[in-house]
């Protein structure tokens, strides 16, 4: 399986989906790409013959405005034709622009109002113990969605509740809605925050297959935080860290050398 061309084939629905419905947000999914390859081209035990499987892993996009990135993976994977993806955010289409659990086959959870997904993946982690299911739950959360106050409590409860089956993946891409991560409310030292509230830490490259891998199949014994170093608009030269492709949609042209780039 060549994980690099999936992830190109990925980035490329990206840019289209969101170029035809005239939507933001084509940095904060493009940035996501290579770890979304990962988990569910390699990592993910998920069965696509029966995907509500009670024991399948389950992973939770908490940055629910980067949707246009799992609705392109789940396509990519063959959870839905890749034809829905015409209809993303726009009138008739069967895909919301932001993630609704009940209307996308694959999408474990709602969400969009940021904060909530860590809270969400925690219960599962702990429904799965309590099952005795020796399932994975891996949520992503941005960077900038780590300045919600609760994101800090479910941070707080899961190694109270040693979830050795859950992995927080925070897509620092230093980059957020309004302005620079850094600039807006300081993550760092996050390393050391996160280490200090008894997560086991890793740190990566986001872009990197190998380091994704390692992180994400890496055995611990307490939850597991990866923070992946990340680009935001990754692989598209002119919105590589640009903070504007947070809100811009792709013109004809602009789509054009997307396309060209990534192929
Ligand atoms: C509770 C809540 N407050 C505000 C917003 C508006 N909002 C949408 S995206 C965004 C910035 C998110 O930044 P980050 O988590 O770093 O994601 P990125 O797009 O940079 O990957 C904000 C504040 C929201 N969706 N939910």
């Amino acid at each position: 399986m060549d994980l690099k061309q999936i992830s190109k084939n990925i980035r490329k629905s990206i840019v289209k989906m969101n170029a035809k419905s005239s939507a933001s947000h084509s940095g904060t999914a493009l940035s996501t790409v290579d770890i979304l390859t990962m988990l569910y081209f390699k990592v993910m035990n998920i069965d696509l013959n029966n995907p509500t499987l009670k024991s399948r892993d389950k992973f939770i996009l908490s940055k629910g405005h980067g949707s246009s990135a799992l609705y392109a993976t789940l396509a990519e994977r063959g959870y839905f034709a890749k034809e829905l993806l015409d209809g993303f955010y726009v009138d008739g289409g069967k895909l919301p622009g932001h993630l609704d659990k009940d209307a996308v086959p694959g999408v474990e959870v709602s969400s969009g109002s940021l904060g909530h997904g860590l809270s969400i993946g925690v219960g599962m982690a702990l429904a799965n113990k309590i099952d005795n299911l020796n399932s994975q739950v891996y949520v992503m959360c941005g960077d900038g969605e780590l300045n919600e106050g609760s994101v800090w409590e479910a941070i707080m409860f899961a190694p109270h509740k040693n979830l050795d089956n859950l992995t927080m993946i925070v897509d620092y891409n230093k980059l957020q809605g309004y302005g620079k991560t850094n600039e807006v409310i300081n993550l760092e030292p996050l390393h050391e925050k996160l280490k200090s509230f008894n997560w086991e830490v890793i740190e990566i490259n986001g872009h990197n297959f190998q380091e994704i891998e390692e992180a994400l199949i890496k055995k611990t014994n307490k939850p597991k935080a990866i923070i992946a170093h990340t680009i935001k608009g990754k692989g598209v030269s002119y919105m590589e860290n640009e903070f504007i492709w947070h809100y811009k949609s792709p013109s004809k042209e602009q789509l054009e050398q997307a396309i060209r780039e990534l192929s």
